[in-house]
């Protein structure tokens, strides 16, 4: 009967696990259309939330939406982002142990939109003891204020993140949130001095100029008209009707002044955002073979003479803007961290929040790219790791029968990269050893040498006919995990380096300005050594990372783009199908589906869940695993439901485990707190 499709027809369904036809992409695909077109943006996969980016604003975020979403089981109610934050929550309180949330995407997939939500969620939602909670509204600030310096319009995402966001948030044992602590991951610094066709710089320098009162303009020598800054023009799109700068600029400062910021600080800080304007419009002039300039201002001084070209005294303008400007971000992250400083309280444990710059492919990719695509594969990698492999490995360890579900595994890819010795970033520094006999050039070749035959790279050398058409001399190929990008090799070698004069730093330890002064003085105590290069420094950071991740339970949001145009309610069928695949979503369902979706330790279910039956209560004598099996038979726990691992109890679905949880609070409420709490802990 046509029109009469039942409501399950037209929105889908909310748990892919729940899919009844087979698991198949289209399948898939089919589903999270359906309910993208009924403004259903989120579905889950068991726990794991894939949400669809509407680009456009939606009525489901307001503090009423919070409320019904507060303590509630997690299938309950609609998916939503707030039921994920809301159950990594309770789980951290109930098992008093640390969890992570990592937000992953491709660049304007939404995952900066997310992780706001989730902060958001705990800022409103969570019990709040001190009157005055200057910590959380610290954490909400730090947003507008580092999406400021560290965003920027790209060409495909209008506030695109150019570094990676790593938060802490410390709770008590309350649940109050009582401290945050960010650690940034690599600023994408050369935005500051160049900025593609289409793109611009940072966000707070079209705010400073286009929002900053008249009287700090002046003070800091500045025009209010971006057109003046030859920095802020390169990509031709200084002004956009899809940012606000005037504002967003009222925000920051509003926001800076909360986060106790004094106004030495804030003087300090606009005004090395001024120096950087105020050098990119200082010109060279040859005077035959040497050139000289003098920058004086009353922000700070640099007084460089320098003997060199105009091409090379360019080139060290442009190196210093960059420095300082990357350090000042440092300096920020550093700032807002002290503000958000837990001191009081002990004993606390944390959500980190993962928000880091997506997956990225433009017409021309360069070292930038090359690095935010390596940290996404580090990503998919982990996601790899925790869950199909880990889960696979698990349920093979414990014995329980089972069909290993193929997938494609990126770390052939991350190996290409990251490798010791015989990596792209290897050999990339074994170059950077070279001054003077090394270039970029010298670097593909060497590239060329050690990879030759690697299925995931190709440089027009290695390429056969067809594809050697598609590539110029000097770029090469990554096959990654979520398409293929050609880097052209043009700058790798300085980027990678990223020196800068030693007299330049000596003048910036003069400057006026405080936060200059603190930044060139702090780091480099040891000249001799040589430092770290950046990819070098980058691959050992993100090793960092994933040894904090790795000691945290996981939560994921899987975020997709709709379409490529930034249309609300466009979904494009094949741009979806892709990010599907090569996220691993289809083979993540068919794991969860044939597995399960909780375990726990034998020792550890039954501490907990033993009151439920006299058998077990107070004490069972035996071995727990038979301890488990008398208490969830008095349960009624179906054979299907369950199955008897070597040393855990797996749990088929959720429901199962929550109707459990919910007859022990009926228990514990007839047995009373204290008796209860004399005996159970988990
Ligand atoms: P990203 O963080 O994943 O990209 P964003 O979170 O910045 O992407 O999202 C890009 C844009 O999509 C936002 O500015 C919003 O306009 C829109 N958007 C995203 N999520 C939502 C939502 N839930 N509701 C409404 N609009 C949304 V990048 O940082 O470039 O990798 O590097
Ligand atoms: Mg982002």
């Amino acid at each position: 009967m046509e029109g009469a499709l039942t409501a399950r027809d037209r929105v889908g369904i909310q748990d892919f696990v729940l899919l009844d036809t087979h698991t198949s992409e289209n399948a898939f695909l089919d589903n999270l259309k359906k309910r993208f077109n009924e403004d259903l943006i989120y579905t889950y996969i068991g726990t794991l939330l894939v949400s669809v980016n509407p680009y456009k604003q939606l009525d489901i975020y307001s503090k009423k939406q919070m409320d019904i979403y507060m303590g509630v089981n997690f299938f309950e109610l609609p998916p939503h982002i707030y039921a994920l934050a809301d159950n990594a929550y309770h789980t951290m309180l109930a098992e008093a142990n640390n969890h992570f949330i990592l937000i992953s995407g491709e660049s304007g997939a939404g995952k900066t939109e997310a992780s706001k939500k989730i902060l958001q969620y705990y800022a409103v939602s969570c019990p709040s003891v001190s009157p005055m909670d200057r910590v959380r509204d610290r954490m909400l600030l730090s947003n507008p204020v580092l999406e400021a310096f560290g965003n920027a319009k790209t060409l495909k995402n209008d506030n695109s993140s150019r570094f990676g966001k790593y938060m802490d948030i410390q709770f008590d044992i309350q649940g109050e949130a009582v401290g945050g602590h960010i650690l940034s991951y690599l600023l994408e610094k050369s935005r500051v001095v160049h900025q593609n066709q289409g793109e611009r710089n940072f966000h707070i320098f079209y705010q400073l100029v286009e929002g900053g009162e008249e009287d700090l303009l002046r003070q800091l020598g500045l025009e209010s008209n971006s057109q003046h800054y030859s920095y802020l023009v390169k990509g031709q799109c200084a002004n956009m009707t899809s940012v606000n700068d005037q504002n967003d600029w009222r925000t920051v400062r509003n926001a800076l002044s909360s986060i106790e910021f004094d106004n030495g600080d804030i003087q300090d800080l606009f005004g090395v955002i001024a120096s950087v304007l105020h050098l990119g419009n200082v010109q060279f002039e040859s005077d035959n073979k040497a050139c000289s300039y003098v920058l004086l201002s009353n922000i700070f001084t640099i007084q460089v003479l320098s003997p060199f070209t105009v091409d090379y005294a360019t080139y060290a303008r442009d190196a210093l803007a960059k420095a300082i400007y990357g350090r000042a971000f440092t300096w920020l992250v550093n700032k807002i961290n002290e503000s958000m400083e837990n001191k009081e309280h002990w004993g606390t444990t944390v959500i980190g929040l993962l928000d880091i710059y997506g997956f990225e492919v433009f017409y021309v990719n360069s070292f930038e790219q090359f690095c935010i695509n390596y940290c996404n594969e580090k990503l998919q990698q982990l996601f790899i790791q925790l869950t199909l492999k880990s889960e696979q490995e698990e349920y093979e360890a414990e014995g329980i029968g089972w069909e290993p579900v193929q997938f494609f595994n990126n770390k052939i890819i991350c190996d290409l990269v990251e490798e010791k010795h015989r990596g792209i970033i290897s050999l990339l520094d074994e170059e950077c050893l070279r001054p003077g006999e090394a270039t970029d050039l010298t670097f593909l070749e060497r590239l060329e040498e050690k990879m030759g035959s690697h299925p995931h790279f190709v440089t027009h050398k290695l390429a056969d006919k067809t594809t050697r058409k598609t590539l110029e001399r000097g770029d090469f190929r990554l096959l990654h995990y979520a398409g293929e990008v050609t880097y052209c090799v043009v700058g790798f070698l300085d980027k990678n380096n990223d020196l800068l004069y030693r007299n330049i730093k000596d003048v910036m330890r003069e400057s006026k300005n405080a936060i200059v002064r603190e930044c060139f003085a702090s780091m480099e105590s040891d000249n001799r050594r040589r430092p770290e290069t950046v990819a070098s420094q980058f691959k050992s950071s993100l090793v960092g990372l994933t040894d904090i991740l790795m000691s945290k339970e996981p939560w994921y949001v899987r975020c997709l783009k709709s379409n490529e145009s930034k249309q609300p309610g466009r979904f494009d069928d094949s741009l979806v199908l892709h990010q599907v695949k090569y996220l691993g979503l289809t083979e993540h369902l068919r794991v969860r589906r044939a597995g399960f979706a909780y375990r726990r330790r034998y020792e550890v279910f039954l501490q907990r869940y033993k009151p439920l039956c006299p058998a077990t209560w107070p004490h069972w004598k035996g071995l727990p695993a038979d301890g488990v099996e008398v208490l969830v038979r008095h349960l009624g726990y179906q054979p299907d439901e369950y199955k008897m691992g070597r040393t855990k109890i797996f749990i088929r679905h959720p429901r199962t485990l929550f109707a459990t949880e919910d007859a022990f609070e009926i228990c514990k409420n007839d047995l009373g707190k204290d008796r209860m709490n004399a005996v159970i802990f988990w």
